[in-house]
């Protein structure tokens, strides 16, 4: 048992009010809340160690390297990366796909025809730097469908895996539907009927289970700090060493270089090679202090807390006359996505939750072509994270009732 109250007190923000109510923060797939060990490790760099990392002699540059170093070993350990230098920090989830996108686009290594393959279930940025690269390279993009509950139909993969398959990307969990994807079964597939490169978008997936690269055999896995209760503007791309040691990197200029001349440039090794330019070294220390905080709780720990949440939400506002909860059936992280058909839109009830101090996130989430399958605008998306409560659930259940009767 999570002793809530404790978790709770380490998130300053959860006690203000908002519209006069106390908050009730369930929109936690957009950004996480952040706790004091996360603040603090933010804090402390700028009134301790403020100095740029990698190119001082001075002691203060060294002491500012030595504590973004041990963050980098920090996440390399929590998902089990063989080596350190296989986690590059980049800014987060989308700019961690764009490098893989465009390193593998400058390495050459698509040409017209090729396919790259995504998942129904894709964030927009999951989706969008693929069809970029494919304009850029002559290559198709391939969808692997879903049906209604939202769970992928991966016998598409025995027909449409082939030689010409480069790069199989799909994330761990659907940011707007919670939906846990097989990973295992996807990418054994994968490694079955093609030599594809395989991405697996991990932003929703880090928060709420353990991962494990070497386990998993992916060859990138990308996620965000902020939604795993580290800063914005924070995030890491890890890749294979034997892979990324290949790829042409993405970015240039300071710190990514061996030798600079006017007429040829080396490249340094990694990880700086995917680091060019001055990191967000505040955040990248705040992101092992957002490791350590998720550590001292445990993974199963949050886990068994937010299915609990997850189960007591669903029956409760299944309870409530024509709500639909999209991918209801589906094995799912602390996510309902619903409607409450015939009564005004998302946004409506997303307003008026708002009014009650209850924070949930309601449109397309990024994710059009999901909307487009159920033939909807957007839905309403309550999130949990591991410092949500039952009663907080109770609160939201009152508040779409609410919403109800307000918009019939
Ligand atoms: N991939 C997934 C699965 C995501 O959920 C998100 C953000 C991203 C990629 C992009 O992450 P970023 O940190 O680079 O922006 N998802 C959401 C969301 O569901 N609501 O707001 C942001």
């Amino acid at each position: 048992m999570l002793d809530l109250q404790n978790i709770r007190s380490q998130f300053p923000i959860l006690e203000r009010e908002i519209n006069g109510k106390p908050l009730i923060y369930l929109d936690n797939a957009a950004t996480s809340q952040k706790p004091i060990l996360v603040l603090n490790a933010l804090q402390n760099y700028y009134t301790d160690l403020n100095a740029n990392v990698h190119r001082g002699i001075h002691s203060l540059s060294q002491m500012a390297t030595i504590a973004m170093e041990e963050a980098r070993q920090k996440i390399q350990k929590f998902i089990n990366a063989k080596h350190e230098y296989e986690i590059n920090f980049t800014r987060g989830t989308t700019e961690s796909i764009n490098s893989v996108a465009y390193a593998i686009g400058n390495s050459k290594i698509l040409k017209p025809g090729d396919e790259i393959l995504v998942s129904y279930l894709e964030h927009h940025s999951n989706i969008v730097p693929w069809q970029m690269l494919c304009e850029r390279t002559g290559a198709q993009l391939k969808v692997i469908p879903m049906d209604e509950n939202g769970i992928l139909q991966l016998d598409f993969l025995d027909k449409e895996l082939n030689e010409k398959t480069k790069m199989v990307a799909f994330n761990q969990v659907s940011n707007a539907l919670g939906v846990i994807n097989p990973v295992d079964e996807i990418i054994a597939n994968v490694r079955k009927n093609s030599s594809a490169l395989i991405l697996v978008d991990g932003a929703q997936s880090i928060p709420h289970m353990k991962v494990d690269v070497q386990q998993m055999d992916c060859d990138f896995f990308v996620f965000s700090g902020h939604k795993m209760y580290a800063p914005t503007g924070v995030g890491i791309l890890y890749g294979k060493a034997e892979i990324l040691q290949q790829l042409q990197p993405f970015h240039g200029g300071g710190e990514m270089i061996a030798t600079c001349s006017f007429q040829k440039t080396t490249y340094a090794d990694l990880p700086f090679k995917f680091e060019a330019g001055t990191p967000n070294i505040a955040g990248n220390i705040a992101l092992g202090a957002a490791v350590d905080f998720i550590e001292n709780i445990g993974h199963d720990a949050i886990a068994q807390h937010e299915h609990q949440l997850l189960v007591y939400a669903q029956n409760n506002l299944l309870k409530i006359d024509g709500l639909k909860v999209y991918a209801e059936k589906a094995n799912r992280t602390g996510v309902v996505s619903f409607n409450l058909e015939g009564v005004g839109i998302a946004s409506d009830v997303g307003m008026i939750l708002d009014k009650m101090g209850i924070a949930v996130r309601t449109g397309h989430h990024c994710t059009q072509p999901i909307m487009e399958f159920f033939n909807i605008a957007g839905t309403v998306r309550a999130s949990f994270a591991v410092y949500n409560t039952l009663e907080e659930i109770d609160q939201l259940v009152e508040g779409v009732k609410k919403a109800q009767r307000m918009l019939s």
